[in-house]
């Protein structure tokens, strides 16, 4: 195939994918520069996280009963917002608790999920921006142990099936926003405007002592998901800092405390257009919500998933895919099913994507716009490419193909002699020819594993010269 032809091919199948990726690029490589000088600390913290690359993330509370309908009315947008976009009064909204009764939860089969998908941690919802507590905390009987029918504390039920299972366990907590709260910030139709609160009395009396709470009641945290940093001052959010590092110095905090935390987290969704060094996250869902909404069945398929999984490997990051459990606590059969076949494809092609690090090259993502075109925002167009990605080890680099190439597969150009290729999945060799000074591999057609082929190529030295 002709250079023409491929840029051709690749960019009418790219041009819707590459606006928002490109603009979440700018802003993660602009505060990467913020870190030029490592701390071994903070490296040390991470890195079972740059390891892992997989995660399940769990939103889970009392939104899933009314699961996008309120009074016979469908109410749009992401379940969990529900409270929010229906203007729900507290005294209204609170009364879901009394009728939360999730009898068919089971904290093991949940783990066993996560592990069934290749997931290496869980991050679960212990109090979203509706205020209530997925665990028994002391501080508010607005929680899952006082306030419901069910009396159980799931989040500590979840920490014990981790435990046994040697699943890592984090928790997403809503450090700013608390629509149950007079003082929290978001609920401006029960209470005053966030300008007119007592923000640090909400900040004193709930959230500190809950986050406080999480870190001593629930074993080891793997790191905490803070979320939406209204109102957060430095000098608020060092407060959460020093009560994460004080209690439990290896947990993570994410990228949305408010201040710097120890990776960075990209937009929801949002997987940038280049490899990044810094840590960094993107937290993402398996249909358009968080929380469960019954009339939300548009899951991705698992070939999408694997696609960016290894996308996200492939510069550097890490994927915290989302599922929205049913008000009876059971996870969609739907998701269930998509993430199990993409562990399924994970177990076999696994050895490319855990602890694998980013491409050495690059040019694989794609090219800028040669005709100067613009996105939505007016930056320049980015035309992202899907054929292939590449992630590496040392001596191996790792061709994950997800379109089946007509001709043969260049290698990007590098100084390392290549000494063999095969494929992950069977061990059968591939063989790599040389033409005008550029090596090259022939895919078989059909292609051996539409989701996704990984052909290992072992090459001399550690790493990619070039
Ligand atoms: O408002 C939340 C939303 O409900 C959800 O929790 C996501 C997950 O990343 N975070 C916020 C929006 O970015």
């Amino acid at each position: 195939m002709s250079a023409s032809h491929r840029r051709a091919r690749r960019l009418t199948r790219s041009l819707l994918a590459c606006a928002c990726l490109c603009a979440a690029a700018a802003p993660l490589a602009a505060r990467q520069s913020a870190h030029a000088s490592p701390d071994p600390a903070k490296e040390a913290r991470l890195a079972w996280f740059r390891e892992a690359k997989y995660g399940l993330f769990i939103h889970w509370g009392l939104y899933a009963i009314p699961a996008g309908e309120w009074k016979g009315a469908r109410i749009p947008g992401i379940g969990e917002w529900i409270m929010h976009r229906a203007r729900i009064p507290v005294r209204e909204y609170e009364e879901l608790a009394s009728r939360f009764n999730p009898i068919k939860f089971d904290a093991d089969a949940w783990v066993q999920l996560a592990q069934d998908a290749g997931m290496k941690y869980i991050v679960i919802t212990s109090k979203h921006h509706d205020g209530f507590a997925l665990f028994g905390s002391k501080v508010s009987r607005y929680n899952v142990v006082d306030a419901t029918p069910f009396r159980r504390d799931i989040v500590k039920e979840l920490a014990e099936a981790c435990a046994k299972r040697g699943m890592r366990l984090g928790f997403y907590y809503s450090q700013a926003q608390d629509w149950h709260e007079p003082n929290g910030a978001g609920n401006d139709w029960d209470f005053k405007p966030n300008a007119e609160k007592d923000f640090d009395q909400y900040l004193r009396d709930k959230a500190y002592p809950q986050v406080r709470e999480l870190l001593t009641g629930y074993g080891p945290v793997a790191l905490v998901w803070f979320d939406t940093p209204q109102l957060m001052t430095s000098e608020r959010a060092r407060r959460f800092t020093e009560l994460v590092r004080s209690l439990q110095p290896d947990t993570l905090i994410d990228g949305r405390l408010g201040a710097e935390g120890d990776y960075i987290s990209t937009g929801d969704n949002i997987i940038p257009g280049e490899k990044q060094t810094e840590a960094w996250e993107t937290p993402a869902t398996i249909n358009h919500t968080w929380g469960y909404r019954k009339d939300d069945v548009d899951w991705k398929n698992p070939g999408e998933i694997v696609f960016k999984l290894v996308d996200i490997v492939s510069k550097g990051g890490n994927y915290l895919l989302n599922v929205g459990p049913m008000a009876d606590g059971v996870i969609p059969q739907a998701s269930q099913d998509v993430l199990r076949a993409a562990g399924q494809w994970l177990r076999i092609n696994g050895e490319a994507v855990y602890g694998a690090w980013p491409t050495p090259f690059g040019e694989e993502f794609g090219e800028a716009s040669a005709k100067g075109a613009k996105d939505l925002r007016g930056s320049p167009l980015f035309l992202s490419w899907n054929d292939y990605r590449v992630t590496a080890k040392p001596g191996k680099l790792y061709f994950t193909i997800f379109v089946e190439p007509r001709v043969p597969v260049e290698l990007p150009p590098m100084k390392n002699a290549v000494k063999r290729a095969y494929f992950l999945a069977n061990g059968l060799p591939v063989a790599i020819a040389e033409k005008d000074g550029r090596q090259s591999f022939t895919v078989p057609r059909p292609i051996l594993d539409p989701m996704g082929t990984v052909i290992v190529v072992e090459i001399e030295g550690e790493r990619v010269a070039r």
